[in-house]
């Protein structure tokens, strides 16, 4: 099989979820720095418009969204498992909840003014701006939660996260499943990247020690990769033969028709393409580009907009 590709920055925390899962399956993987905001033109090469952070590369197969990639790291390295066959629902619906609701609960708890203003302490005011100014645009049109609210939903869902390790070492018992990496990431965020904030974290002392024994997992063997090799890769590659798998037409939408498929919110730039495969799990797109030649972009459904072009 080709190398695992991941295109991630250090301070993103859905890049931090992948990173340990990729240390819990203990993996080897190429690791492409990319940048935290807009342009990113080495990034539109290889996904064709979709310019959240992470997102997995193997060959020329694009793999967008940390809860597909998950999904992909299961199917490649079913070892040790992701998705324990008693918690296949409740560990998906849990990781769900966790990357919705507690990120941003989480976030805009980090990053209201106190935190914002420490993370941007050391950087010029023009990158502080530009990167405010990017994510305005990103979440224009979302709700967003006042500090105060952040900070008592935050409260509470530390709580509820306590009452689960405090009965057993990971969430749902004795190892860590999807949802321990969902929830772990959010929480990092404020105890690596604002720790000035993290004073949040001392009431449950058991969630702490949670977070320590998913840290020890690692983040697998990374080595240091640049934008311009991955591209050549997926120049050099051709995009994994599709298995034979079940058609799920949902929209009225024939294989083969042109389409669009965006995030339904947060950063909703979409990527163009043929639609190839429409799964139970996942839509995927061809497409060609000028440096990266012919590729497949994959995205889950969930979460997802599809639209025929
Ligand atoms: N649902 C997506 C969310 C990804 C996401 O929102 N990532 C943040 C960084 S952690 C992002 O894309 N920020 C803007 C950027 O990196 O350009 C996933 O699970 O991968």
């Amino acid at each position: 099989m080709s190398a695992l590709i991941l295109h991630h920055y250090p301070s993103s925390p859905f890049s931090e979820k992948i990173r340990l899962v990729l240390g819990f399956k203990q993996l080897p993987w190429k690791s492409v720095i990319i940048p935290s905001i807009a342009p990113k033109p080495d990034v539109l090469a290889l996904t064709g418009g979709y310019r959240k952070t992470p997102f997995l590369q193997i060959g020329a197969d694009i793999y967008c969204d940390s809860a597909l990639i998950c999904q992909v790291l299961e199917h490649e390295h079913p070892e040790p498992v992701l998705y324990p066959p008693h918690l296949k629902g409740v560990a998906r619906v849990f990781a769900q909840w966790a990357d919705t609701t507690l990120f941003w609960a989480a976030m805009a708890y980090n990053l209201q003014p106190r935190g914002a203003q420490a993370l941007f302490a050391n950087v010029a005011p023009e990158a502080a701006q530009a990167f405010g100014e990017d994510r305005r645009q990103m979440s224009a049109g979302m709700p967003r939660l006042r500090p105060a609210d952040a900070t008592a939903a935050y409260r509470s869902y530390l709580r509820r996260l306590a009452h689960m390790v405090e009965e057993h070492d990971f969430l749902f018992g004795a190892e860590p499943c999807v949802a321990d990496f969902a929830a772990y990431h959010p929480l990092w965020f404020t105890r690596h990247c604002v720790p000035m904030m993290a004073d949040i974290l001392s009431a449950t002392p058991a969630v702490l020690e949670w977070m320590d024994r998913l840290a020890a997992l690692g983040q697998g063997r990374a080595e240091k990769f640049s934008a311009q090799d991955a591209i050549t890769v997926a120049a050099g590659a051709l995009p994994q033969p599709m298995p034979p798998q079940v058609f799920q037409d949902e929209h009225g939408i024939a294989l083969g028709s042109r389409v669009s498929i965006a995030a339904e919110s947060f950063g909703t730039e979409p990527t163009e393409g043929l639609l190839v495969a429409a799964t139970r799990m996942h839509y995927t797109l061809a497409r060609s580009d000028a440096r990266a030649g012919t590729l497949h972009v994959h995205f889950p459904r969930i979460g997802y907009v599809l639209r025929a072009i």
